[in-house]
């Protein structure tokens, strides 16, 4: 019985999952993560981060995840509890937008790596740049600025692209590191994304970018799903010749390498092209289809549906990438997410289950006590300065300030994702977060819609297994839908959690106060507290 396996290279760990398929019979056999910070201590990172002076700059270490990828597969070989033989596709989803510069002596190494040494041992002289910026990073205003200039305008680069010029893409960090360290770019052989650099490790040669995370990068002509050849020029000098080529997300790249063949007793299966998590997680999640959406509270905070054509965000706050499926998908993401509810849990001494008794202790509408939780610069919307504001919310105040930062990233959330024109008649909810029942209750009440939680709870993973099945599906001949693909895989878990009845004239209500609070702190609008009093009025005595 044939057994596939999938990656999720995360910003604080990598997991792996096995599934098992024949026929109708579909199980997950093996699963397993390894934190960053925990397993791997001398590399120095916090949540999978490294060190830094600059609050904008976020980084991490491409050898870190090598070595994490040799760890983990040595892991399913000694503890998967399958006959490795029976491994027959491979893929993987990686944090979107992060980028690997390697030189050209890249190629031979990967190429020719000793299975009787440790990859990362064998990896030190491939790089022309140490550390890797991830999607944290916020410190390219000034390139993003420069690329929407020359492309004709924010608007211009969204409809060319899918998303305005961010921060955290790929094209403005290429431009700063060509700017800041030219001789190093002119080095540079291959750019990779965190996701085609470790499908490259898995195949011992230089794998392609697939169209789900190419469309992170402010390079990519979404409609075409080729590269743009003025988004390149926009962005730095010859850039065309050091990125891989794009290709349909249900390519097979290669197969995996003698170093995994003889260092673990793989089989040659074929590696399959590696996507974004975003993208990975609409499979893993089950929309292969368009009308509904789901959230994922990992690090970041996304909400995501499928699209079958492309529309933009006028407000250009969203994102369109291709979807794994050959259509599209909109995305809206959060960087206040898992991080910033932490930030609460621990400023107030608590742990999970006090956070969640503190959201069960707590009323709806918090009595008109609003937080605007952005712990960090934000992405959505654009906050390029950290800075926590609170409306009628005493600092102090534990459980309150729970309530505040939960409701907060839902409604946040939930206007955001306007533009998508979704009508939410269900909502899925993934990443490391939705473990938390309370905090998805917070969130069928804000939405006003049931949300489930599903049987795996990392989707993205999941979604990569499904799609190495269905990539070795396509490359024996045979044509595989997607909804039989995720079938038996993606079902949610029962009861949903329900929005109460009584609560949906109050969110509307508190939506709109914190837009209002949302656009004064961004000095477009007059201060909430006229609304915020006439909120408290009506629902106040909630609390
Ligand atoms: P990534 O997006 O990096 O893959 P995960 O999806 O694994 O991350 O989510 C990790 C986060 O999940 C942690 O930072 C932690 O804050 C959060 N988390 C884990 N368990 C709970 C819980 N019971 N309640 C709330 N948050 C949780
Ligand atoms: C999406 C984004 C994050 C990362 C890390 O645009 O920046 O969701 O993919 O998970």
């Amino acid at each position: 019985m044939a057994i596939y396996l999938g990656f999720d290279l995360g910003t604080q760990g990598l997991a792996a999952i096995a599934i098992e398929v024949e026929g109708e019979r579909r199980r997950v056999v093996f699963q397993r993560s390894l934190d960053f910070d925990a397993e791997f201590p001398r590399y120095g990172t916090d949540h999978g981060v490294l060190p830094r002076e600059d609050p904008l700059v976020a980084e991490s270490s491409p050898l870190l995840w090598a070595e994490a990828l040799d760890r983990m597969m040595g892991l399913i070989a000694t503890e998967g509890g399958f006959d490795l033989a029976r491994v027959r596709a491979v893929a993987g989803s990686a944090q979107q937008h992060g980028s690997v510069y390697l030189n050209h002596t890249a190629g031979g190494t990967l190429a020719g790596l000793d299975p009787g040494q440790p990859l990362e041992a064998q990896l030190h002289g491939i790089f022309t740049r140490k550390a890797s910026p991830i999607w944290m990073d916020s410190s390219t205003a000034k390139q993003c600025a420069e690329i929407t200039r020359a492309l004709g305008g924010a608007e211009a680069v969204a409809r060319l692209t899918g998303s305005r010029a961010f921060e955290r893409f790929t094209g403005p960090q290429i431009r700063k590191f060509e700017q800041y360290d030219p001789a190093a770019y002119r080095r540079t052989t291959t750019i990779h994304l965190a996701s085609s650099y470790l499908a490259s490790l898995l195949a011992g040669r230089r794998a392609p970018i697939e169209p789900g995370d190419g469309a992170g990068m402010t390079l990519m002509d979404l409609a075409r799903k080729a590269w743009a050849p003025a988004a390149l020029a926009a962005t730095a000098p010859d850039l065309a010749q050091k990125l891989p080529p794009l290709v349909a997300s249900d390519t097979v790249v290669g197969s995996l390498s003698p170093y995994w063949v003889r260092r673990y007793g793989f089989p040659e299966a074929a590696v399959v092209a590696w996507s974004g998590d975003n993208p990975c997680s609409l499979i893993g999640t089950g929309l292969v289809a368009e009308g509904a959406i789901a959230i994922s509270l990992g690090t970041s905070d996304t909400l995501f549906g499928p699209m079958e054509v492309p529309r933009t965000d006028p407000s250009l706050a969203g994102s369109v990438f291709g979807s794994p499926t050959g259509a599209y998908m909109g995305l809206v993401c959060f960087k206040n997410g898992s991080l910033a509810r932490e930030r609460v849990r621990d400023a107030h001494r608590m742990d999970w289950p006090a956070f969640s008794r503190a959201l069960r202790e707590t009323k709806p509408g918090n009595g008109g006590a609003l937080m605007l939780p952005w712990f960090e610069p934000e992405i959505t919307p654009d906050v390029p300065h950290a800075g926590v504001r609170r409306f009628g919310l005493d600092a102090g105040d534990g459980p309150a300030n729970v309530r505040a930062v939960v409701e907060a990233q839902m409604m946040a959330l939930a206007n955001h994702a306007r533009w998508m024109g979704v009508s939410v008649r269900e909502l899925r909810a993934t990443g490391g977060a939705a473990a938390n029942r309370e905090i998805l209750q917070v969130m069928a009440d804000v939405f006003g819609a049931p949300v489930r939680q599903l049987k795996v709870g990392n989707s993205a993973c999941l979604g990569a297994a499904l799609r190495a099945w269905h990539a070795d599906e396509l490359a024996q001949g045979r044509k595989p839908a997607w909804p039989d693909v995720v079938a038996g895989f993606v079902e949610p878990e029962e009861p949903a959690i329900r929005p109460a009845p009584d609560r949906a004239a109050l969110y509307d209500e508190m939506r709109e106060v914190y837009a209002a609070a949302e656009a004064h702190a961004l000095g477009k609008g007059p201060h909430p507290g006229e609304a915020l009093a006439q909120f408290r009025s009506r629902f106040g005595t909630l609390r």
